[in-house]
């Protein structure tokens, strides 16, 4: 263990004196809120200690830099993340109650940072843990949202959106850089000038608005190794003063409009998920992060470092999906107009320090931009994507000779659109998909033009999640159960887990399992009481989903079925049933109609079955309101059953199910993302799988012949739940509440198909694999041993493993450890 440095009485003191300082209070007289901001910044002097030395070590050591560029860092709060990578929180606990406080309270206190919507960004911050206990020299790059993603209030059983205003009290992990603020500059025109000493023509930006990129830093704590690396957000502000005197001395109009666009650049996260919106702001945001980033980069490695060649052998930019794919010509901006390198130079440099994750294979979320707003705002950077493009053609066209079909496929501008996948593809060295099944998806359909072009740059890598923040902060019980059967090595090392597989048929292991379930079954319990006023019954089976809302995820067929189970217990009053608590929590996008009215019908049915006396409360439903990371750790910890029932092939990974796996819940899922790998490390009679392939849907979605009329037809359970939808069961008799979703189903006038998802095709057997769930938890010691295998076989699923396989098949960075 860590020497750690928090000696109790120091610590103490510590508190009690910041508390004087800020507060000009007592202990007792301050508020918890004041006293969150006390602890942390006791903590945060001796993260800033180690911080330093890190920046020590990296200047000595000159490792190689990956710079993982983002939208969205969804991190979660920090207090009792770091404390516990310090391996402090036990001691700090103590030294707490010694003061009459509650460490778990003061957490509490602390707004959570939601920097980001869901999957793509707790990835990003799951990494950024993983790099920084792995001991690799890592910039997470990113926005700092004045506003995060909107807090949820259900109404009337509606989602209301409330504004995120995290940083109304102050955040007392960041730091305000100015000293590395940059300029980014918008707009205007470029000039073109002969320069006869060169021979070459220069690019001149004129006209144009600047806007300057102040950075703000967050520390990145490693477990247990002093390591402390850096996440760096960007805000933006008024350049006016010394810009606007050089060229515009006096032009208040000048001065208001940089204030302007300056004002709301950072002001709030774009809160959709898998949808774009094509906004001008959302440009904006792009490549203001974008610029300010990679100039911070290259001003850095240009402190070391003489030839702008050697860049790729000591930086790598990795995107994260295609938001920040504007680095590619940024980059290209950088090397030519201001390093002056020859195209050539410029672009095999390019393209072997920028690489590209995909996320998603959902249609609506491939970003294209109009050109007429991209050359608008970013005249240089677009003329730049017009050269690379124009050599890209060139490149198509040797490759394949009169084949336009080709070009207009993979062209990166066309049809008056910037396709940033295209770009990102051409421009990066290196394509990953986020799990086995994704990545082949990619090669065989959505990229498959690319694949067949390059080859050699498509790769998978399957994402992961963080053990510290999802096992030892969130589940204290199973940490300390696990440790006292295996040692502490899990802690860094996930595989390890597999250690507890000898005690899979061990009776005594199994309760002890069940049990610390049990008590976090109660915890949860504990929590919707208060938070819904539902009260439920640990010992009913907590079947939960929990994830963003969208179709593809499909929380209407989970909903439906849980219709089809009422109706079933009503009709057969005396069929033995297994009392179930089936729990949702998801946010769905402001402006996603469908997605708002299915969370209604959730919150309907919910009011319908938990208030019907008749069934003795062997059925419940919870919707969780503003689900987010620290709600989720509480989740997960107590989750019986994962719901993982995406339409096959439309989940690239999803790493919530990870958390249930690596918290002992079992899977019902469909062969989709990373379930497919998930039910290989744990056999499939530990999960209950179900439902159409990948195969099966694409084959479906590329030559037709689906038919939901005509489960309909035949079914008469399918019938039935769906006519509820109309004929007012859970809508106090109003019939056009629900109706959209059932024409969504049904009705081909919608959309070019119905039932888009394949819900009525899964039905029923989705519904036999809930029956399934149900008698294997009736044998105790058969659901127990199958619950620890979960988590004895989810050491894959560490994101610790998904950055080990980024460094050695794609960044190849070097090793850090902190001497002292
Ligand atoms: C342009 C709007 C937009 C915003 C966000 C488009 C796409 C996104 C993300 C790519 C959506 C996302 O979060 N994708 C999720 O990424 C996770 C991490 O790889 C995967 O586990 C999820 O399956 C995937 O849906």
């Amino acid at each position: 263990m860590l020497d750690s440095h928090f000696r109790k009485e120091e610590f103490k003191k510590s508190v009690k004196e910041n508390v004087k300082m800020l507060y000009r209070k007592t202990l007792d007289e301050a508020s918890q809120e004041q006293i969150f901001q006390a602890v942390s910044l006791a903590v945060k002097d001796v993260v800033i200690d180690n911080w330093l030395l890190t920046q020590k070590q990296y200047e000595k050591d000159d490792p190689k830099i990956v710079y993982y560029l983002s939208m969205e860092f969804l991190m979660g709060r920090a207090l009792g993340n770091n404390l516990i990578n310090l391996c402090a929180y036990k001691e700090v606990k103590e030294a707490l109650d010694e003061l009459g406080l509650d460490l778990n309270t003061i957490e509490d206190q602390e707004p959570d940072p939601a920097l980001g919507n869901g999957g793509l960004g707790r990835l990003a911050a799951c990494f950024l843990d993983s790099l920084a206990t792995l001991g690799y020299c890592a910039y997470g790059c990113g926005i700092r949202y004045h506003y995060g993603l909107f807090k949820q209030k259900i109404e009337n059983g509606y989602q209301v959106e409330v504004p995120d205003n995290w940083l109304k009290d102050g955040y007392p992990f960041e730091l305000r850089r100015p000293e590395y603020a940059k300029e980014v500059k918008f707009g205007g025109y470029v000039r073109v000038e002969y320069d006869p000493a060169t021979g070459r023509n220069n690019f001149i930006q004129e006209g144009y608005q600047s806007v300057r990129a102040v950075p703000y830093d967050m520390p990145i704590v490693g477990y247990n190794n002093k390591i402390v690396n850096t996440l760096r957000i960007w805000d933006a502000e008024a350049m006016n003063e010394f810009q606007l005197d050089l060229f515009d001395k006096g032009d208040y109009r000048k001065a208001v409009e940089a204030e302007n666009l300056a004002k709301n650049i950072c002001d709030v996260l774009y809160p959709n998920d898998n949808h774009y919106a094509g906004k001008e702001l959302r440009l904006k945001q792009q490549y203001f992060f974008i610029s300010a980033s990679i100039q911070a980069a290259i001003a850095k490695f240009k402190k070391k470092h003489s030839d702008i060649h050697d860049l790729p052998k000591k930086v790598t930019f990795q995107l994260n999906d295609t938001h920040p794919t504007m680095t590619v010509a940024e980059l290209m901006r950088i090397l030519l107009d201001e390093e002056k390198l020859e195209w050539d130079d410029a672009w095999d440099i390019t393209t072997h320090t920028c690489a590209y994750t995909n996320h998603t294979i959902m249609a609506e979320a491939l970003e294209k931009w109009p050109i007429e707003l991209f050359s608008k705002l970013l005249p240089r950077v677009y003329q730049i994507i017009e050269e690379i493009n124009r050599r890209f053609i060139e490149e198509i066209n040797q490759k394949y000779p009169g084949n336009q079909e080709k070009v207009r496929k993979m062209a990166i501008i066309y049809d008056g659109q910037v396709k940033m996948a295209h770009l990102a593809i051409a421009g990066g060295y290196s394509v990953n998909g986020v799990a086995r099944l994704h990545t082949e998806i990619l090669k065989k359909q959505e990229l498959k033009d690319f694949y067949e072009m390059y080859p050699e740059k498509f790769n998978n890598k399957t994402n992961g999640i963080t053990q510290r923040r999802f096992m030892v902060h969130a589940n204290p019980l199973l940490t300390d159960w696990i440790t006292d059967h295996i040692g502490d090595k899990w802690i860094t090392d996930l595989p390890q887990l597999a250690k507890l597989k000898v005690y899979a048929d061990d009776k005594k292991a199994q309760q002890e399992f069940m049990n610390i379930k049990y008590q976090n079954k109660v915890r949860l319990a504990k929590y919707i009481l208060e938070h819904n006023g539902i009260e439920v019954d640990p010992n009913s089976i907590f079947d939960v989903q929990v994830k963003r809302l969208h179709e593809y995820k499909r929380q209407l067929m989970n909903i439906l079925h849980v219709m089809y189970l009422y109706n079933q217990i009503k009709e057969h009053p005396e069929r033995d049933f297994y009392p179930r608590t089936f729990i949702f929590g998801a946010k769905a996008t402001a402006g996603y109609r469908r997605a708002k009215l299915t969370i209604k019908l959730i919150n309907s049915v919910a009011d319908v079955i938990n208030n019907d006396a008749s069934i003795n409360g062997k059925l419940k439903v919870v919707f969780i309101e503003n689900y987010r990371v620290s709600n989720a750790e509480i989740i997960f910890a107590a989750a019986d059953v994962s719901e993982q029932i995406s339409t096959a092939s439309k989940e690239a990974s999803g790493t919530g199910n990870m958390k249930f796996m690596l918290n002992g819940a079992l899977t019902v899922g469909t062969m989709d993302g990373a379930n497919v790998e998930i039910v290989e490390e744990v056999g499939e009679e530990n999960a209950f799988i179900f439902g159409l392939s990948s195969d099966e849907v694409i084959n479906y979605e590329n030559n037709g012949g689906y038919d939901p009329m005509q489960y309909f037809n035949n079914d008469p359970d399918i019938r039935n739940v769906l006519m509820q939808l109309i004929n007012g069961t859970y809508s106090n008799g109003d019939f056009e509440m629900f109706r959209e979703i059932y024409d969504s189903l049904l009705n081909t006038n919608c959309s070019d198909r119905a039932d888009t998802y394949f819900i009525l095709a899964d039905f029923k057997s989705y519904a036999d694999a809930q029956r399934r769930v149900e008698e294997a938890y009736r044998d105790e010691a058969g659901w127990a041993k199958k619950a620890l295998l979960n988590t004895a076989c989810s050491g894959k699923f560490s994101s610790d493993r998904t950055i080990q396989q980024y460094v050695d098949e794609i960044w190849h960075l070097d090793k850090v450890t902190i001497e002292d």
